[in-house]
């Protein structure tokens, strides 16, 4: 995507790639650019600590962060950056992504985290263009060209249902 980054998605893992790629695919759909790559809080602390440090002053405006199991990314960057961060709880094999829903979710007052749903990245990416857009009316336009296209797609479900 052209032009600097605008939002990090970031992730513990590979692995959470499968999932993660949908916030970068909602991202490329509205010409947001974005950055991915893995920043892991268990095995890489030192780094992602920095990352979170330096993710407003290299421009970034979001961040989106997916982790599963113990997933302590999102809660941990939003404890070292003033920017709005996203959590999406990646599910793995056990638990069903309960595990990482609970990592993520239940933050401290004080250290917000915007969780979506097990496995919500695709709602991260749209949540991040809805920040962007309330400072970019281009963006924002749109956003709401995006809803009249679900509202006018759900009007058409019930229409063949009635038919
Ligand atoms: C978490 O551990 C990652 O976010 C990933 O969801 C999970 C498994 O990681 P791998 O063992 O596949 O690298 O920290």
């Amino acid at each position: 995507m052209a032009g600097n980054p605008l939002v990090g998605i970031v992730m513990g893992s590979d692995s959470d790639w499968p999932v993660m790629r949908l916030a970068a695919e909602a991202l490329g759909e509205f010409g947001v650019p974005f950055e991915a790559d893995v920043v892991s809080a268990h095995r890489m602390p030192h780094e992602m600590i920095s990352y979170g440090e330096r993710a407003a002053e290299r421009g970034l405006r979001v961040v989106i962060a997916g982790a599963g199991g113990a997933a302590h990314l999102p809660g941990m960057l939003a404890a070292v950056t003033p920017l709005p961060v996203i959590g999406v709880p990646v599910p793995l094999k056990y638990l069903d992504g309960m595990d990482s829903l609970l990592s993520i979710v239940q933050m401290p007052a004080g250290v917000p985290v915007a969780t979506v749903a097990i496995g919500g990245a695709r709602n991260a990416g749209l949540l991040a263009v809805r920040i962007l857009g309330a400072a970019d009316e281009g963006l924002r336009s749109k956003m709401a060209a995006f809803q009249a296209a679900l509202r006018a797609q759900a009007h058409a479900k019930g229409e063949r249902l009635r038919a």
